[in-house]
């Protein structure tokens, strides 16, 4: 059926694709996958069964101490499963820096020469290996549950680990509190290798095929121990239920997985208590508190939350079924504390989670590898973030360009067909900094082949782009037509890079946009190289330095292959086979691509690269949107929610079609995606081939006017994003906050994922996500005043809800201000984000019920490294309104001392970009909430020229206009320390 369906729409080349619905048949649930059932079985059993008890336990621990490895400690486990299978069993404790311990298990000297893959935290990690060593405290006690080994850890002491033996039970332990319990439902399991014939119960019969291997069991149970010797009657039933027909071999549909090393599943079970919200697991499209999955009730899922990538299309608004990437972490939310688990896993996980009264239950089920959870201690939202990224990794700050506003379908007809739209948006005077295009400029899509007949001279189009100051991008999926005649193939072909089939040897051919098609395996050494020099300027002659990748289809996408995508018995670069790696696959693609782009031009540029399928670590790469969303309400409101969860989740540079992919909303419903979209990391407006044209020029007016003001209002901000990316290159936090990282003390907002907070801005946006809307209500945590960017309407500390309404007419959407925070923007966007690096800047001053606010700003030339030796300017402007007077201030945050590595002062006088922006001026500041009007306003005793509007003030009054305190071209530079009295 799905090749049918697809060679159809691979005729949508010519004529428009047919609209298709959900196809939820395409992709397996739990039950139609041999592990997860035997998986999930073990709690359904558990759930029924009073005296169920883990069979796992712990031999005393062994220190390997020493090393750049760091301490660890090695645990023996033993099972008391089958009393005639032998196998090992290995728990490793360590410790990774931060406060972050590790907990590894997996099996050790198998007896059928197998291994559990155990390569997944390499491509993750910024360290596969322990740094620290941290755990070198232990204690070790006997209480009646057993021998306990008592690790006491963390900066401050405050952490601790106690694994009991026997059953085995971890806990960890914040300030003594425990918050965190691995196998407390002994659900832990790891399936350990063996032989088809052992598994089945049954004589040993070589000629026996699985059906009638089945049938046997029904009898009389016969095992052979794994050395195939021995035959004994046992009466212990298999942990996992009963022997599964799919365990060596399974079908599904049309196809068949050849199990070779079967059933290598492992379970593990982890309890939040005193937790009513837990977040994370991206990509999801369903609420950021992720809700139940054992459907008793409504409002509840009865699938678990599956991390699988896949391409599915047109996703469902709201479900657990898998989406094109996957971040297997969790947060753990409670008004005391915050902890976090990564279970680095690259196989395909599902995640069942359950909320009794007690705190919330997860059970973790994975088809293949090591199980590898990293412990993230908190204790709160932002120590999260920081110690995720430690150990995968920072988001680089992006070009500027790249947080600028991208116009992209599916497709840009010609050259032509790209120049004119650059042409409109001048003519409209409507910002655009990036024109991109989808597959079809490449020939019969051999991506990198430009279509000659449409696009004739590529590099003069990319020119003249590049003249308007202007980037473009292209798409590069990762099938690669099987043709001769195509460079790309031959050259694949040749260095034997290719994906291989499940005997090892040949390589795997599927079917794609292009036809036949084959994959490179971006697991192999072998295709770095070669990747770097297909975008190398002198092999990929039809390129420029304006031109940048998108990588889509990396799930990989496969049209006629199981769920879309590559068999899991397919090998790669080290005999693994698919299944092992399937969730890292579409990182290692972007990785390639990215690095590629690093080696183009000397001195470097930072890349760009869009990535559909993501894993931990994919931060370091470029950014990732959400896919084929559609055109609807509905999923307009729901990408907020997937946003937030992929920003909790490291993924910061991140977007959503604006628009929708499919379908042709109104244009009410356009101008609110563009609204949403001018907040979110990555803005980019995308359409699907078959939808009509909607560049925003096209509409008539008033509605043109509202996208242009909509466009230009993130154009202003752009210093605002910049500013927020930076701090998440420093800190790991994300530019999209979710209520409960802001407030993480509020319980009250650990369920909101309609609105959010900008970095470190104080902005506070939320997105109008239905028709009609007049007014919308925001819920605001904190004792601050919040003022209305637009209207400068104050909403004030005192004598105000928690909630506040906000008109909403379709030209504007809630937009506020935090007190306490001052906003530097650039008021005057021009036709691209590179146009504006000399224009001067607008502070705006919200005032904070205490009198005071301050801010930040971080600039840099927006594409070189040159940040890395000190070309940056890095500011913070404080109000002082403690005095009798007010001091509004800006100085210098960039005082590290490069010697030491630290951030280097910035340095006005080296280089172009620092001698420009060194005369860049303060030209307006606006301070909103200020008590009085102040006697005079002066810059080292020079008065200033400024107006004042009575109105109401940030801590008394009521709900009205704010007061607002004009000050007019100052003559202050950005990059002077200055103040000015009030
Ligand atoms: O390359 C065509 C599309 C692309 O426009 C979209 O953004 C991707 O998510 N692509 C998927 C393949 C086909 C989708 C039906």
């Amino acid at each position: 059926m799905i090749l049918s369906t697809w060679l159809a729409a691979l005729t949508i080349v010519a004529a428009p694709l047919q609209v298709m619905a959900a196809k939820n048949h395409d992709f397996k649930l739990c039950q139609q996958q041999s592990f997860c059932r035997r998986l999930r079985g073990i709690a359904d059993r558990a759930s029924k069964d009073e005296g169920f008890t883990s069979p796992y336990s712990l031999l005393p621990p062994v220190p390997n101490k020493g090393g750049s490895a760091g301490a660890s400690w090695t645990f023996p486990m033993k099972t008391s499963l089958y009393k005639d299978v032998e196998f090992e069993l290995q728990l490793d404790i360590l410790e990774q820096g931060d406060g972050i311990a590790r907990i590894r298990v997996d099996e050790v000297n198998s007896n059928l020469s197998w291994k559990r893959y155990n390569e997944t935290s390499k491509w993750a990690l910024l360290e596969a290996e322990p740094a620290r060593a941290d755990l070198s405290s232990v204690t070790e006690k006997t209480s009646q549950g057993g021998k306990v080994n008592t690790f006491n850890y963390g900066a401050s002491g405050d952490l601790s680990l106690e694994i009991r033996h026997e059953p085995l039970l971890i806990t960890f332990k914040q300030g003594g509190e425990t918050v965190m319990i691995i196998n407390d439902r002994n659900l832990f399991h790891m399936e350990h290798f063996r032989r088809r014939e052992d598994f089945f119960f049954e004589e040993n019969n070589e000629n026996d095929t699985i059906e009638s291997a089945i049938d046997g069991a029904e009898g009389d149970q016969v095992v052979l121990s794994p050395t195939g010797k021995e035959k004994e009657k046992v009466d212990t039933k298999w942990f996992e239920g009963e022997p599964d027909k799919d365990a060596f071999e399974e079908r599904w549909k049309t196809w068949a997985d050849a199990k070779p090393k079967g059933p290598e599943g492992f379970s593990v079970d982890i309890t939040f208590p005193g937790t009513e919200h837990i977040y994370g697991l991206a990509e999801h499209a369903s609420p950021l508190s992720l809700r139940s999955t054992d459907g008793s009730a409504e409002g509840t899922f009865s699938e678990p939350y599956r991390l699988y990538n896949v391409d599915i299309f047109e996703y469902e608004a709201d479900s657990p079924m898998s989406l094109y990437g996957n971040i297997p972490m969790v947060h753990a939310q409670t008004s005391k504390h915050s902890v976090g688990v990564l279970n680095l896993v690259g196989s395909e996980t599902l995640v069942d989670v359950k909320h009794p009264k007690s705190g919330v239950q997860t059970q973790w089920m994975s088809e293949s590898g090591i199980m590898d959870l990293f412990i993230l201690p908190g204790p709160k939202p932002k120590d999260l973030f920081r110690q995720y990224a430690g150990l995968t990794g920072y988001t680089p700050i992006p070009p500027l360009w790249s947080i600028a506003y991208h116009q992209c379908r599916w497709n840009y007809l010609d050259q032509h067909d790209v120049l004119d739209v650059n042409r409109r948006f001048d003519e409209e005077d409507i910002p655009l900094d990036v024109t991109w295009l989808d597959i079809e400029y490449a020939a019969e899509h051999k991506y990198f082949d430009w279509d000659k007949k449409q696009f004739p001279d590529p590099v003069k189009m990319q020119n003249e782009v590049g003249a308007l100051g202007r980037k473009m991008v292209a798409i590069v999926d990762p099938h690669i037509k099987k043709s001769d005649n195509f460079r790309v193939y031959k050259d694949a072909t040749e260095k034997d890079i290719i994906t291989k089939r499940n005997d090892k040897t040949s390589n795997f051919e599927g079917w794609c946009w292009t036809g036949s098609s084959v994959w490179v395996d971006f697991f192999n050494p072998k295709s770095w190289d070669w990747w770097t020099e297909m975008f190398s300027f002198k092999v990929w002659e039809d390129s420029t330095k304006f031109l940048y990748i998108w990588n889509d289809m990396n799930e990989p996408s496969v049209f006629d292959g199981p769920e879309i995508s590559m068999p899991r018995d397919n090998v790669h670069y080290g005999g693994w086979e698919h299944r092992d790696v399937h969730n890292i696959n579409g990182a290692t693609f972007q990785k390639a691509t990215f690095d590629a782009l690093l080696e183009r031009e000397s001195p470097k540029k930072r890349p760009f690269v869009l990535s559909r399928s993501f894993f931990p670590g994919s931060q370091r790469y470029g950014a990732i949107w959400t896919g084929d969303n559609m055109g609807t309400w509905e999923h307009m409101a729901g990408q907020t929610a997937m946003l937030l969860s992929l920003n909790i989740c490291g993924m910061t540079f991140a977007g959503a079609d604006v628009g929708g992919f499919f379908g042709n909303p109104s244009v009410e419903m356009l101008i609110r995606w563009y609204q949403a979209g001018a907040f979110m990391p990555f803005f980019r407006a995308h359409a699907h081939i078959d939808t009509k044209r909607r560049e925003p020029y096209l509409f008539d007016e008033p509605y043109k006017g509202i996208m242009r003001d909509t466009i230009r209002l993130r154009y202003q901000m752009l210093p605002v994003w910049y500013t927020a990316f930076h701090e998440a290159s420093l800190s790991g936090a994300p530019t999209m906050r979710p209520q409960y990282a802001m407030f993480p003390e509020d319980s009250l907002g650990f369920a909101i994922d309609d609105q959010y907070y900008i970095g470190d801005s104080g902005l506070l946006v939320k997105p109008v996500t239905a028709a009609g809307v007049e007014d919308t209500v925001v819920y605001l945590s904190d004792n601050q005043p919040y003022y209305n960017y637009f209207s400068h309407r104050v909403y004030p500390a005192s004598k105000r809800s928690r909630h506040v309404k906000v008109p909403t007419p379709l030209e504007t959407f809630p937009v506020l201000l935090q007190g306490g925070y001052i906003l530097p923007i650039r008021a005057r966007a021009r036709k691209a984000s590179t146009l504006m690096w000399r224009d001067p800047f607008t502070l705006i001053v919200a005032v904070g019920a205490d009198g005071n606010a301050s801010g930040r700003l971080y600039v840099d030339d927006g594409d070189s490294y040159d940040y890395e030796s000190g070309q940056f300017v890095w500011r913070e402007f404080k109000l002082d309104g403690s005095g009798k007077t007010s001091t509004l201030s800006n100085h210098n945050l960039a005082t590290g001392d490069q010697a030491a590595g630290d951030l280097v002062k910035f340095s006005p006088s080296s280089g172009p970009w620092a001698e420009g922006i060194s005369t860049v001026q303060v030209e307006q500041i606006v301070v909103l909430g200020l008590k009085s009007k102040p006697t005079s306003v002066q810059a080292s005793g020079t008065d200033l020229e400024w107006s004042w509007v009575a109105g109401s003030s940030a801590s008394t009054g009521s709900e009205g206009d704010a007061s607002k305190l004009t000050i007019k071209n100052p003559k202050l530079k950005i990059v002077d320390d200055w103040s000015i009295t009030l």
